[in-house]
């Protein structure tokens, strides 16, 4: 279904969201990056869960992907000829430490260098993710997010990219979507590391929860002067009728899609008065867990690309709660089959704002998969155009009513690996051709490029203190 029809009314400006509003575009190491053995890169759950037949659409992998580790400078060359000058990024723990702990890889932390390094020549200011989903699968062996000495491993990654690259990343997320990589990867198997069941899901939440504060307390210590946030993805949620039940249902599913992971850090502990089953955390619980899942963050990431809406279920073990799928419900959708529903990151920013503890928050992704054909060398995604500017739109209504809503993100540059759905949906504001690697500028992608070139003044403090060598 084709929607075009606000297109002509978007008449929004950059400087209408402030001055200081942060622009820019967000990427995945393992999405993007290639090169998967290469100089010593350890292999990730990513690596080895795409060598398992069926796990991926048409047993794709991101082996190369968009090759972003060769192609990496012509790549943001193009961000800025695009007038994009923040940059969010993650590092491959595995590339960094091929074992997860231990021995650093100097050859990957070299790679990093080159990437922040010329992203400060052309002006571009990094964003650094943390922990984007790939875990080094020699950690997993040891079970990975559900063995407790998971704290240790990641404080020695935490420090170990606090002290090489701190001095220039001054703006860090430790984790990305907890929700999406303990509930896909250590719940429903249909992530890396393909892991099912309460029994890997509880103690993976659990540990987290105390990892993301334990990322943000370090990197406070030893890069005091950058901002520190981490990212959720979060929905709208919707009953899908007023009855008691079906209301019942909508409030499980925003516990578990929303709340999980924002709470304990705020020290509200897990919404359990709405999933009881979360009480079965305790047994993985210490004394000291409940402050130490506390952190107070900059800022607050927030991912939102849809709604869903929710009914009772019998069937669903626990949840008793179904998501009524998009298609049945003949709305507007992306290729993922996700309802276009602007309204959503209002809410979304909304009930964000609306927590005591939240200070800032960025929409660190939003973005659609949308059929793209290339057509003499043109991309003329309407739809992907239409969907940004509706958006927006909503994020303009919420900053007005005074949300501390700073920055933007569109979800994705390129086209790259979308985790289990392959290469079939396309998110970039670039298109690639997976054959040949060929970049194409998509129309929305010229469209941010000019929405971008409206704002008065560039500014982009970091990058001019910072003295890098050119070269
Ligand atoms: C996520 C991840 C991205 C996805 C994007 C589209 O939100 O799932 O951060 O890696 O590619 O969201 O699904």
């Amino acid at each position: 279904m084709t929607d075009t029809s606000e297109q002509s009314t978007f008449d929004l400006q950059p400087k209408d969201f402030g001055e200081d509003f942060i622009w820019g575009v967000s990427t995945a190491a393992y999405q993007i990056e290639g090169a998967h053995q290469k100089h010593g890169k350890g292999k990730s759950i990513w690596d080895e869960f795409v060598t398992k037949k069926g796990t991926i659409f048409q047993d794709q992998h991101g082996q190369i992907a968009c090759d972003f580790y060769n192609k990496y400078r012509d790549d943001i060359l193009l961000m800025k000829s695009m007038n994009i000058d923040h940059f969010r990024f993650s590092l491959s723990w595995s590339r960094i430490l091929p074992d997860g702990t231990g021995k650093v890889n100097q050859n990957g932390v070299a790679f990093y260098n080159d990437v922040i390094n010329f992203c400060l020549k052309c002006g571009i200011t990094p964003w650094v993710t943390l922990y984007h989903w790939d875990l080094p699968q020699k950690l997993e062996e040891l079970g990975g997010w559900t063995n407790r000495q998971i704290l240790d491993w990641f404080e020695d990654y935490v420090k170990i990219c606090a002290n090489n690259f701190g001095d220039r990343v001054k703006h860090w997320m430790v984790l990305n979507e907890p929700m999406v990589f303990t509930g896909a990867g250590y719940f429903l198997g249909v992530h890396a590391p393909g892991k099912k069941g309460l029994k890997n899901f509880i103690p993976a939440i659990h540990h987290a929860v105390l990892c993301q504060a334990l990322g943000g307390k370090l990197l406070r210590k030893m890069v005091p002067d950058s901002t520190i946030g981490t990212t959720f993805s979060c929905s709208q949620i919707t009953a899908r009728s007023g009855s008691k039940k079906d209301l019942k249902a909508a409030d499980k599913a925003d516990a578990l899609l929303n709340r999980l992971f924002i709470e304990p850090s705020l020290g509200l502990g897990y919404p359990d008065e709405s999933i009881p089953v979360l009480r079965k955390i305790k047994k993985y619980e210490r004394p000291e867990d409940a402050q130490n899942s506390i952190f107070e963050f900059d800022f607050i990431g927030i991912q939102n690309y849809t709604r869903e809406v929710v009914r009772h279920s019998y069937t669903v073990p626990y949840l008793r709660a179904k998501i009524v799928k998009a298609p049945e419900r003949n709305v507007q959708t992306t290729l993922m089959d996700w309802e276009v529903y602007p309204p959503s990151i209002y809410e979304m920013l909304k009930k964000f704002n609306g927590y005591k503890g939240v200070k800032k928050i960025l929409i660190t992704e939003n973005g659609a998969a949308f059929e793209d054909l290339l057509e003499e060398g043109k991309i003329d995604d309407l739809e992907r155009t239409s969907y940004l500017q509706n958006y927006l739109k909503q994020v303009y209504k919420a900053s007005s009513e005074g949300v501390k809503v700073s920055g933007y993100f569109v979800w994705t540059f390129t086209d790259n690996f979308e985790w289990a759905e392959g290469y079939y949906p396309r998110f970039g504001l670039v298109h690639i051709d997976f054959e040949t690697l060929k970049r194409t500028i998509k129309a929305s992608g010229k469209w941010y490029r000019s929405f971008l070139g409206k704002k008065v003044s560039s500014k982009n403090i970091e990058a001019k203190k910072t003295d890098v060598p050119i070269g």
